[in-house]
């Protein structure tokens, strides 16, 4: 799952994607396309907590993908270039970071800082290259509807269809707030709307500077505060020097794990664990997936080849510190391909291929 970090010019994106990757990353306006990417642990103190029981050789976390994307300007004039709006597509979601802390040697080419305005623009830009899809697709219909080759019934389906997106986009409403069955996602998912993914906003702010209220630019996007900046310098320090930091400041965590969760979050994905001498590990799952597909994140062959999915509560692990022993107690699950896999399950798997 791939997060695409997007904002207007020197908010802060490639600062924020080097606090994420430890990478060093220059923060230089180039002004053209360019894509960095990189593959983040997702931090979960549970995984830490684990490990702490089993003492295995390796312990690994879920992870998420992020790319840093330049190139981009909220300016609302629909000019996202072709390769671009392709990148952008191809995104599962967004980070969009908004700059709201003040620095005069920092240019600021659109204006006195200003985080709603900023939110505002984007959201327009986003969705003009949308209804330029949706306008340049109905033409295309219209097109086959005077030629009659295709099934007419097929084309009026159709053109109905993206005419609702099209009336919906002209009230300046992004597609993710549209209702749509699920034959109509189907219909449209190829086209990789860019306002139908989900987003996240980042308040980029000042060493000790409150986030603003963006609320409503923000019309019920998920908003998360981060001091860019800080976060960096942090994130390039030793990891004893980083703690020492931390608590001399009076933070109990970087801003920086709560957007990765929150990232993790937007994504509609929870994590389950699987835990041994060998490894401890953390998975990724689509929130709803059941036992079956969440064997098959594992392997392919766990999927293929699935009896059932013994189960534990990652508290009653906690508590009792062996799997033997819930099974002992009777507090072990022992469940189907259909079971529903929760955030904090651990799960083994047993299977024969
Ligand atoms: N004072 C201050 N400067 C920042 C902060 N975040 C980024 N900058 C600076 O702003 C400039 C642009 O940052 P950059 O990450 O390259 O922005 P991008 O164009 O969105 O990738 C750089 O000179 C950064 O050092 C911050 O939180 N505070
Ligand atoms: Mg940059």
């Amino acid at each position: 799952m791939k997060l695409g970090i997007i904002g207007n010019p020197q908010t802060g994106k490639t600062t924020i994607f080097n606090a994420l990757t430890r990478q060093n990353q220059p923060t230089v306006m180039s002004g053209r396309m360019e894509i960095h990417t990189a593959v983040v642990d997702v931090p979960d103190p549970r995984i830490n907590h684990l490990a702490s029981i089993y003492h295995p050789k390796k312990v690994t976390f879920a992870k998420v993908t992020y790319a840093d994307i330049a190139g981009l300007e909220g300016s609302g004039q629909g000019a996202i270039s072709g390769p671009l709006r392709n990148e952008l597509g191809n995104m599962d979601a967004f980070l969009q970071v908004v700059r709201c802390f003040e620095d005069d040697s920092v240019p600021h080419p659109g204006g006195p800082i200003d985080p709603a305005r900023d939110i505002g623009s984007m959201n327009t830009e986003l969705l003009l290259n949308d209804m330029i899809t949706v306008e340049s697709k109905l033409e295309r219909l219209e097109a086959d509807r005077g030629k009659g080759g295709r099934d007419k019934e097929a084309i009026e389906k159709e053109i109905a269809l993206f005419a609702r997106l099209q009336d919906h986009l002209a009230e300046g409403l992004p597609l993710r707030e549209m209702t749509l069955s699920s034959e109509d996602i189907k219909e449209i998912s190829g086209y990789q709307f860019l306002t139908r993914k989900p987003m996240l906003i980042v308040l980029n702010l000042g060493e000790g500077q409150s986030p603003p209220d963006v609320a409503e630019a923000a019309g019920g996007l998920p908003v998360v505060g981060l001091q860019g900046q800080l976060e960096m310098e942090l994130a390039q320090l030793p990891e004893d020097e980083a703690a020492e930091f931390l608590s001399e400041y009076g933070i109990s965590e970087p801003g920086l794990n709560r957007m990765i969760r929150e990232s993790y979050d937007l994504l509609g994905l929870l994590s389950f664990f699987t835990v041994g001498e060998d490894e401890v590990r953390s998975w990724p799952l689509k929130i709803g997936d059941n036992a079956q597909q969440a064997a098959g994140v594992i392997h392919s062959d766990l999927a293929r080849g699935f009896i059932r999915a013994e189960v534990a509560r990652y508290d009653y692990l906690v508590e009792s510190k062996s799997l033997s022993a819930l099974r002992d107690q009777g507090k072990l699950q022992v469940e189907g391909k259909q079971y529903i896999v929760r955030d904090g399950d651990i799960v083994h798997v047993r299977f024969n291929v």
